[in-house]
């Protein structure tokens, strides 16, 4: 399964590198040694109005669970990312903008015209009468307003949170709900692959379920025709121009929160996962220049959307605290064709390349070809997150798109950890395809025996991944519920932060994800909750029950398996395995649409009515030779029926 071969750093990279192993080795031992003096002293890479006294405040007791870095100091995160560049590097470029059609110019944003136009940004915001703490809701395409917007928010202590624009206004309703929004800011439509997804309409739609009090403020993008409604909508574009071009940053508490993201969780509705203002913003920047070994006048480009975890650490706030140049993309890996993601690369002279395997796999199919036509030699190093990189992804990866010259970070991390917690650093681990490899500083992994909880001491282990201790960019809270934060990753696991991943170390101590452990799946990169895909079908009227599973798919990684039970009298058809597709789509998003629906006269469950998930993975996964022990079924039968009709054949 694994592939053997370890891949070490050359010695060239590790000369110019951040670090190199034995660096490595001895700040990773400072920082378990005495975390408070290793974070006391990197947290001067961010600049303080009022500099801390304390540096960590942590309790990982249940019931009692409060994290709390550097919480006496106060600052800016938006000062941060802006102002502090102004002096040494007003004229570079932070931001790169390319769109969605290689036909329109790319943008070069300096750190002049961004801190301009975040200015005016954060004073429409102000206008619109928001303040500390209000909370702004982004539903944006991947345009430059939607970083002014979060570092505009940043700036006067409001505090967002990006819905992804693919999904659906119910999603998009729910989420505005839950935070209680004073701002919804959205474009007319997103631009993506040639196809143009009407934001401004599904804003709309979900507004008609928010309070009447929301304000729409719209980002005129592409043109396009929207309704218009007086009063609470408002042409951010037309407002930032006539607004003033200074806003002075507010001064935050470290322990402020800075946005909220919606996560999917195992059970209930997604979560909001708040970060703070001061420990994430250290722990983002140093993840950024550890792990993508970043260095001055790089040109670093991370794939993902804004509206994900990844698009906030590695797009936005950890390259531009550290004064980078950053690529954010519009469109599509293979828009107009497979080639576009390397064409891009050629044409910005990029030198880091962050994106998810997924994503290569995609690629991989359609051959060498489309890599071979661009010149890639600016390409310095590779990185990978979102789910376990399959070895064979992981070589295509290394040999055709980085010559076998570049390393591959493989970062291991999630929603929750605000950035890199297992993740190689290029100057000074070997790499082995398909393992995060080895802890970031100040993070101490731990494998558990899922049954007892107790912590297995050997090198080689596996079991579930816990964290011992707190580092400053992890998660403080569930938004307005506590009580979930404490029982979703303390509770299983007493002492411990529970990351909801299985594991393996090896013998040498190198980490190996497995996958979830829970029920959640990892669909291209996406997590779903199997609950929610749940909840959706049989909130359809002709659906009496509802079980969903992952299984292994090609490119997706994980795909969605959904079985149906259908009410009393309704007749499957084709007809309506496509209403219930569609029927995802509209009540989550396109990402959430079952790739396999098997019609299940019944499900297997137990005398106490659980349904026994175990059974269901192993018959979508086409592996129902080892369905294990079944005794426990109230009426075994259903499992064959179900076997018989199984969908996903090989
Ligand atoms: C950043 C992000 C988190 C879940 C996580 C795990 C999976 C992420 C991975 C990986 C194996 C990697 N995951 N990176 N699994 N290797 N390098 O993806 O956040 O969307 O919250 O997902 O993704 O299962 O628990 P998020």
């Amino acid at each position: 399964m694994t592939d053997q071969n370890t891949y070490p750093p050359t010695k060239e990279f590790a000369a110019n590198a951040h670090a190199d192993k034995a660096t490595y080795e001895k700040m990773y031992a400072d920082s378990i040694a005495d975390p408070d003096a290793f974070w006391a002293e990197h947290g001067k890479r961010i600049d303080w109005i009022k500099p801390f006294t304390k540096v960590s405040n942590c309790d990982y007791t249940f019931g009692d669970v409060s994290i709390n870095w550097f919480e006496d100091g106060t600052l800016n995160v938006a000062a941060n990312c802006i102002d502090r560049h102004l002096e040494t590097r007003g004229d570079q470029t932070a931001i790169i903008w390319e769109p969605d059609s290689p036909d329109t110019p790319a943008q070069h944003i300096t750190y002049k015209e961004l801190h301009e136009n975040v200015c005016r940004f954060a004073n429409v915001l102000k206008f619109q009468g928001v303040g500390r703490g209000d909370r702004v809701v982004l539903y944006l395409p991947m345009i430059p307003e939607a970083a002014y917007a979060m570092l505009a928010c940043a700036r006067i202590g409001a505090v967002h949170s990006i819905v992804f624009a693919g999904f659906s206004p119910d999603a998009l309703a729910n989420r505005i709900n839950d935070c209680n929004a004073r701002v919804l800011i959205t474009a007319d439509e997103a631009p993506r692959g040639g196809r143009k997804t009407p934001l401004k309409s599904n804003a709309d739609a979900a507004l008609l379920h928010c309070s009447d009090k929301v304000k729409c403020l719209v980002v005129k993008h592409t043109g396009g025709q929207t309704t218009w409604i007086e009063d609470r909508d408002v042409d951010v574009k037309a407002e930032m121009a006539k607004a003033a071009d200074r806003c002075v940053p507010s001064e935050m508490n470290a322990e402020d929160p800075l946005f909220i993201l919606y996560t999917s969780g195992s059970t209930g509705k997604p979560k909001g996962v708040v970060h703070s203002t001061g420990g994430y913003i250290v722990y983002a920047a140093m993840t950024h220049q550890y792990t993508f070994d970043y260095h001055d006048g790089d040109v670093f480009w991370c794939t993902a959307d804004v509206g994900w975890v990844t698009g906030h650490s590695y797009i936005v706030y950890g390259p531009l605290a550290n004064g980078a140049t950053t690529v954010m993309f519009e469109g599509v890996p293979t828009y107009p064709d497979a080639g576009r993601f390397w064409a891009v690369c050629e044409k910005h002279k990029v030198n880091q390349f962050y994106t998810a395997p997924t994503a290569i796999r995609a690629l991989m199919a359609h051959g060498s070809e489309p890599v071979e036509k661009y010149d890639l030699s600016s390409l310095k190093l590779l990185g990978t997150v979102g789910e376990p990189i399959n070895p064979e992804a992981w070589n295509w990866y290394n040999d055709v798109v980085g010559k076998g010259t570049c390393p591959i970070v493989d970062t291991w991390w999630q929603t929750e950890t605000g950035g890199h917690l297992l993740t190689p650093l290029p100057g000074a681990t070997a790499t082995k395809p398909g393992s995060a490899t080895l802890p970031f500083f100040g993070v101490e992994p731990v494998v558990l025996d899922a049954q007892s909880g107790e912590e297995i001491t050997t090198t080689e282990a596996e079991g579930v991944l816990c964290f011992k201790k707190s580092w400053p960019g992890q998660m403080r809270t569930v938004y307005g519920d506590h009580e979930r934060f404490e029982k979703t990753y303390f509770a299983d696991y007493k002492g411990y932060y529970f990351a909801g991943d299985g594991c393996r170390r090896d013998e040498d101590g190198y980490y190996w994800i497995t996958g979830r452990v829970d029920d959640v799946i990892n669909v291209s990169g996406h997590r779903m909750g199997t609950a929610e895909v749940e909840s959706a079908l049989v909130a359809h009227a002709q659906v009496a029950e509802a079980a969903v599973v992952g299984y292994p798919h090609d490119i997706k990684g994980q795909g969605i398996y959904a079985y149906v039970t259908l009410m009393n009298g309704v007749e499957p058809s084709d007809e309506l395995r496509k209403d219930l597709e569609k029927w995802v789509r509209t009540e989550i998003g396109p990402i959430a649409k079952p790739d396999l629906i098997q019609w299940a006269p019944g499900l297997p469950k137990t005398r106490s009515g659980k349904i026994m998930r175990r059974i269901l993975r192993k018959i979508a996964e086409d592996d129902f030779g080892a369905l294990g022990d079944t005794s426990t079924l109230a009426d075994p039968s259903v499992v064959d029926e179900l076997i018989e009709n199984r969908m996903n054949r090989s």
